[in-house]
């Protein structure tokens, strides 16, 4: 990881009775309110929930899991023709440290034990992609979701909001990176309290990470690598994992160059300060897979894509 974070170096509706017109009215309105409020769980059991400020999005709670990403890679008759070995072979991360390994690796096998609600990694972001319009389409054609919704990766900006960063300055992603110092999702203080995510803490260093890399002096999360979602302390909008255990593609061009993109929320092997701030990007070629990278959907109304 250099300045940046690259692996190459490095709820129920009420119930009323309306008496007239415009009760009904205020009665569907609050019911849908509610209902928003309250969150959505779609078809695969993922947990999505508004952000303050982002009137057209919800984020899922969690990371896509293994389990999830499995749903797609099965349904072949849906999927697109999804065939994992067509990209490029991925990288097996030990530390700050990589590997390019064969096909024997990849988001079913990323080079340590992964379980079903552990995020899924080794995912490029064409994967993520594919992810979302196959969920889309599902969800469409069962009704679970509506003509102008979508699933899509968030935007550099929205995750910023989702993660309670404002106050940004610059134009794109790479400008913007690292700009906000030494706030990190539970403040300001270094290292991580005790339950503040899955980072390289002293659990990491065992017999495959990298040896001459430090891992955080005093922190013990319990998981040397991925961990299962949900584990670890919430952002203020009840999100899991927005900083570390994997890191989060998001939609966005990292600088002037189309075929690199933005990843966010850190990851397991993050060892120093910088990396764990909430405005350090992460980037990558896009078809890159990684074994510390994997990403989180919004459901998005207002489009018809
Ligand atoms: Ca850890
Ligand atoms: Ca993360």
């Amino acid at each position: 990881m250099k300045t940046v974070l690259s692996n190459r170096t490095i709820n129920k509706g009420m119930k009323a009775v309306p008496a007239c017109l415009f009760c009904l009215v205020l009665t569907t309105f609050l019911t849908a309110t509610a209902s928003k409020a309250a969150g959505f769980t779609n078809s695969l059991g993922m947990r999505f929930v508004t952000v303050s400020g982002l009137s057209n999005v919800q984020f899922c709670v969690w990371l896509t899991r293994v389990q999830d990403f499995r749903a797609f890679v099965s349904d072949r008759a849906n999927n697109g023709g999804y065939e994992y070995t067509n990209g490029t072979t991925p990288w097996i991360v030990t530390s700050n440290d990589s590997a390019h390994v064969t096909f024997e690796y990849g988001w079913n096998n990323p080079g340590f034990p992964q379980r079903d609600n552990c995020p899924v990694v080794c995912v490029n972001w064409y994967d993520a992609h594919a992810f979302c319009s196959w969920l889309t389409r599902k969800e469409r054609a069962e009704g679970k979701i509506a003509a102008n919704q979508t699933y899509r990766l968030p935007t550099d900006a929205e995750w910023s909001l989702a993660a309670g960063l404002t106050g940004e300055r610059g134009g794109t992603p790479a400008e913007k990176s690292m700009n906000i110092k030494d706030v990190y999702l539970w403040g300001t203080d270094w290292p991580p309290p005790p339950g503040a995510g899955n980072f390289g803490g002293e659990e990491a260093k065992d017999k495959d990470w990298y040896p001459p890399l430090r891992v955080i002096a005093g922190y013990n999360d319990g998981y040397p690598r991925t961990s299962p979602v949900g584990r670890f302390a919430p952002s203020r909008y009840g999100l899991y994992d927005m900083a570390g255990n994997a890191g989060e593609w998001c939609e966005d061009i990292y600088r002037d160059v189309p075929h690199l993109r933005v990843w966010r929320g850190s990851t397991w092997n993050c060892v120093w300060p910088g990396n764990l701030w909430l405005s350090t990007r992460g980037f990558d070629v896009i078809d890159t897979r990684n074994s510390n990278v994997g990403f989180r959907i919004v459901l998005a109304s207002g489009s018809k894509e």
